[in-house]
């Protein structure tokens, strides 16, 4: 799809120039397995005439989750922020949750929906994720948990966390929505905490166009949140739980079961996707690309860059030269949820307490990924930022 060679500034779109991608090239381009082996399930499932409500494929879903995972229950939900507000109503947790500010806005309102406070600590700016010690700093009598992000796959400090809710007598779970198929100290994600919670909306590395499932070893837990994401019905006529509609669908199941048969070979693309981008941007002052331990799994879904002030250009002229040239690379995840609403305005002075997210969120660029994405693409995205990052001679 791209032709166009960035040597110099006089080349960039930005300054006139016509643009590298004649199609925009997105963040978040889903990876879509065997179309033909999908349409089979598809067909299948017309022909059963069982569209949702816990059915054959679902079943069969969950238990393959359950199996690559390691973990007893997998619990499939319509998303990962239903998943979220189940697991999070299920465990108990009340008054006040602490989590990172720097995450999508899903696991802070995953807790004010439900009447819950969310309470941001500050991350480890190498790592992007919770602060151990930061953490302690916002433990009030009120807190009642805390929930760990994963965020870009990298685990988050478990042990650290399990230590501190172990000794403060709190509730621990994950968001996991960008964690699926990682692993913390060479154990997969989705058995730490009390449970851990994983998104396959249509963005992520592994989909099921919306979709999200809570994973845990807890029997009673798992039964728990069954109930929930079905109105809390046992049976026929029989209700004994409070609960909602968080069930997946059939047709979400198929998705998800054909496109874990291809899972390897999407992150396998991305691996190298992200290799690629490492390389082609090597060397350029005041840019890094965030690495992943090469010790453990990840999907290497997300291509995140740093800019820092030694950078001959901002973050923000950058993201405006790439949009320039149809490149839609995104500021996730700008400014910060405790900047977003409604945490805004009810914790005016949470940023006090939130120096490195602040500095993060202004300096972060996640770079277009997926399977659709060649390797010429990535060069031209590369070069164009290279030419943008470079002083003006
Ligand atoms: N926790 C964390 C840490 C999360 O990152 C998320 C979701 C959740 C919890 C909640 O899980 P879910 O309830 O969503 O299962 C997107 C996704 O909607 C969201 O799932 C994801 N995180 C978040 C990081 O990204 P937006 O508001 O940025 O979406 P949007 O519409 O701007 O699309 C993103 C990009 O993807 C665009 O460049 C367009 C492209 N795209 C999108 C879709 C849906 C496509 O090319 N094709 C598509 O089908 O939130």
């Amino acid at each position: 799809m791209s032709t166009k060679v960035i040597r110099s500034k006089a080349d960039l779109a930005i300054n006139g120039a016509p643009p590298a991608f004649d199609q925009p090239l997105h963040v978040g381009r889903p990876n879509i397995g065997d179309r033909e082996a999908f349409l089979q399930r598809v067909n299948q499932i017309l022909d059963n005439q069982w569209l949702t409500n816990n059915g054959p494929m679902v079943q069969e879903f969950e238990q393959r989750i359950a199996d690559y995972l390691g973990v007893k229950h997998c619990v499939a939900m319509c998303n990962g922020t239903i998943a979220l507000e189940i697991a999070i109503r299920a465990l108990g947790l009340e008054g006040e949750v602490i989590v990172p500010s720097w995450t999508f806005v899903a696991t802070a309102h995953a807790l004010y929906w439900q009447g819950i406070t969310p309470v941001f600590a500050d991350i480890d700016p190498t790592t992007h994720n919770l602060n151990p010690d930061a953490v302690r700093r916002m433990i009030t009598p009120r807190t009642s948990g805390i929930i760990g992000v994963h965020l870009w796959g990298r685990a988050a400090p478990i042990d650290e966390l399990q230590a501190i809710a172990d000794e403060r007598g709190l509730k621990l779970m994950f968001d996991a929505a960008h964690a699926f198929g990682s692993t913390y100290k060479g154990r997969m994600i989705g058995r730490f905490g009390a449970c851990e919670v994983l998104s396959f909306h249509a963005t992520k590395s592994f989909n099921t166009f919306e979709g999200g499932a809570v994973v845990t070893n807890d029997d009673e837990l798992a039964e728990t949140m069954r109930l929930m994401r079905n109105f809390g019905f046992h049976g026929y006529d029989n209700v004994i739980h409070p609960g909602t509609n968080g069930k997946m669908i059939e047709v979400c199941a198929a998705m998800g079961l054909t496109n874990l048969d291809g899972h390897a070979e999407v992150v396998a693309c991305s691996r190298r996707a992200h290799a690629t981008y490492t390389q082609a941007l090597a060397g350029i002052a005041g840019i890094s690309v965030l690495a992943y331990d090469q010790n453990e799994d990840n999907s290497h879904h997300y291509v995140v860059l740093e800019v820092s002030d030694t950078c001959a250009a901002t973050r923000d002229q950058i993201i405006i030269a790439l949009q320039a040239e149809n490149v839609l690379a995104r500021k996730y995840f700008w400014p910060g949820s405790h900047r977003m609403q409604p945490y805004k305005d009810l914790f005016p002075h949470a940023g006090l307490m939130l120096p490195h997210t602040q500095r993060i969120a202004e300096s972060v660029v996640v770079l277009p990924t997926g399977i659709t994405l060649s390797q010429e693409a990535i060069q031209t995205v590369s070069d164009a930022i290279r030419t943008v990052a470079s002083p003006r001679s």
